[in-house]
């Protein structure tokens, strides 16, 4: 298919919503609804789960003190290790009998932190997931490559159940194999593709060392996420495959993708579902909630979820909120790109860097292919950070040409960020790729 059939076979401009009485709901109506549902999710979290009748006990609240959406900030935050202290069940809302699936995120030390759903729980999961999906402009009868991993992270069946609850074909894939995703993604001629934006970069580029340009695969919605990605990297993966590169957000300890997505209208900010869940930012350091617009770290309360009630999560993402109309016409809150996770903010001759700074910094300037990595190592007490980055292929001839594309990094990344770094530039198909999230920072600094 060529990149120009492809645009004909478009949607574009069509206003298609699953539940467009629940996503265009007035805001009052809105706040109503959360809050009712709100004293229901308090009530329930507070009388079954006997961690948050012992958390709420000690912060001095029971769930009859909230009379209004404000009183929520008197409730206590949750936070990713009462998961693991309570390991594997013990925060658990409802009896066994009652829980039809678990999911586990594997955290990079120690036990996984465990999550689990009743059958509510998943008809609620796969509703929200549809509503992302038709939100980032799949359609009933489309095929969808899912390529999100299967098994205990939630990406792969999240998506997958999402997608045939919005009447889709799915390819369930999963990570790896990528040259066989290669053949199916032309024999199966998909319009959806589910993947991480690594992972998906990682398609492109397969596909071209198998002498198959991308844009002319059928795809034209990519729906990514899982992991932070810069707008650079989206014009990146638009460019290859001719396709519309959309954001998704979500997590396990909420209830895993499709907690918030963009629309395929403005692909501004991801709409965050708020018949299901509150959405507070608030400053990581004071836990005060911050003013809609500034940016700090993304607190999340469930309002629906059965087996797994979570009150204030704080997800230690760092973004920021917008209540401004949408021209899509979803009423429901906007989150900005995620920029990162406060645990993965380095911090460089004392200037605060994300990874996905670096990525918008690296991303299609001259040269270089859009793979990188950082190494964070530690001169005396100094952290200092170093890049391994590639260059495109027929961009280096010789050694020489290499030393210059590094330097030329070295100062963009002067420029853009601020901070001095030594950049290495290897050869092309030298940095590891993505099967699934990205591993981006190499942390030296425990190692000597
Ligand atoms: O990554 C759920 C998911 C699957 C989301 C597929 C989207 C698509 P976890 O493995 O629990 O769940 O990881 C959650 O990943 O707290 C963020 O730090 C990060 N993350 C997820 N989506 C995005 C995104 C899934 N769109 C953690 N942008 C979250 C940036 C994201 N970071």
């Amino acid at each position: 298919m060529t990149v120009a059939e492809k645009t004909r076979s478009e949607t574009a401009g069509d206003d298609f919503m699953l539940d467009r009485a629940a996503e265009t709901m007035p805001r009052d109506k809105l706040r109503a609804l959360q809050l009712e549902r709100l004293k229901w999710s308090l009530r329930h979290a507070c009388d079954n789960s006997p961690f948050y009748a012992r958390a709420f006990a000690a912060a001095g609240v029971t769930a009859d003190d909230l009379k209004s959406l404000d009183d929520l900030r008197r409730f206590p935050f949750t936070v990713k290790t009462d998961l693991r202290d309570t390991y594997p069940f013990g925060m658990f809302a409802v009896s066994r009998d009652n829980l039809r699936r678990l999911h586990a995120s594997s955290g990079t030390t120690g036990k996984p932190t465990v999550v689990g759903y009743t059958q509510g729980d998943l008809d609620r999961w796969a509703d929200l997931m549809a509503r992302s999906m038709a939100a980032a402009g799949a359609r009933p009868g489309d095929v969808v490559h899912n390529a999100y991993g299967y098994g205990l992270f939630t990406g792969g069946l999240g998506a997958h159940y999402g997608a045939e609850r919005l009447g889709c074909i799915v390819v369930p894939i999963s990570g790896g194999g990528t040259e066989r995703q290669i053949m199916l993604l032309q024999d199966f001629a998909p319009r959806v593709l589910c993947a991480t934006p690594s992972y998906a970069l990682n398609l492109a580029e397969s596909a071209m060392q198998m002498g198959v340009d991308p844009a002319t695969l059928s795809v034209s919605r990519g729906i990514f996420g899982a992991e932070p990605w810069s707008e650079e990297m989206r014009a990146e993966l638009d460019r290859l495959f001719g396709l519309k590169a959309v954001d998704i957000y979500g997590l396990s300890e909420i209830m895993g993708p499709g907690v918030a997505c963009e629309c395929d209208h403005s692909r501004e900010g991801l709409h965050g579902w708020e018949d299901h869940f509150i959405f507070e930012v608030i400053d990581p350091e004071t836990k005060e909630p911050l003013p809609m617009g500034e940016s700090g770290e993304l607190v999340i309360t469930t309002l629906t979820k059965e087996a797994l009630p979570m009150v204030r999560y704080r997800t230690r993402d760092i973004t920021r909120l917008t209540d401004e109309p949408c021209t899509c016409g979803r009423t429901h809150l906007r989150i900005q790109r995620i920029t990162g996770r406060d645990d993965d903010m380095m911090i460089i001759r004392g200037v605060n860097v994300y990874p996905s700074q670096v990525e918008a910094a690296l991303v299609g300037a001259p040269g270089l292919a859009p793979h990188y990595q950082i190494v964070l190592e530690r001169e005396g007490v100094m952290d200092t950070m170093s890049l391994e980055v590639e260059v495109a292929v027929g961009a280096a001839e010789c050694e020489d040409d290499q030393i210059r594309i590094a330097a030329e990094v070295r100062h963009r990344i002067k420029g853009l960020i601020g901070v001095t770094c030594k950049v290495r530039a290897l050869a092309p198909g030298s940095v590891p790729r993505s099967q699934g999230k990205a591993v981006r920072v190499k942390d030296m600094r425990k190692k000597g």
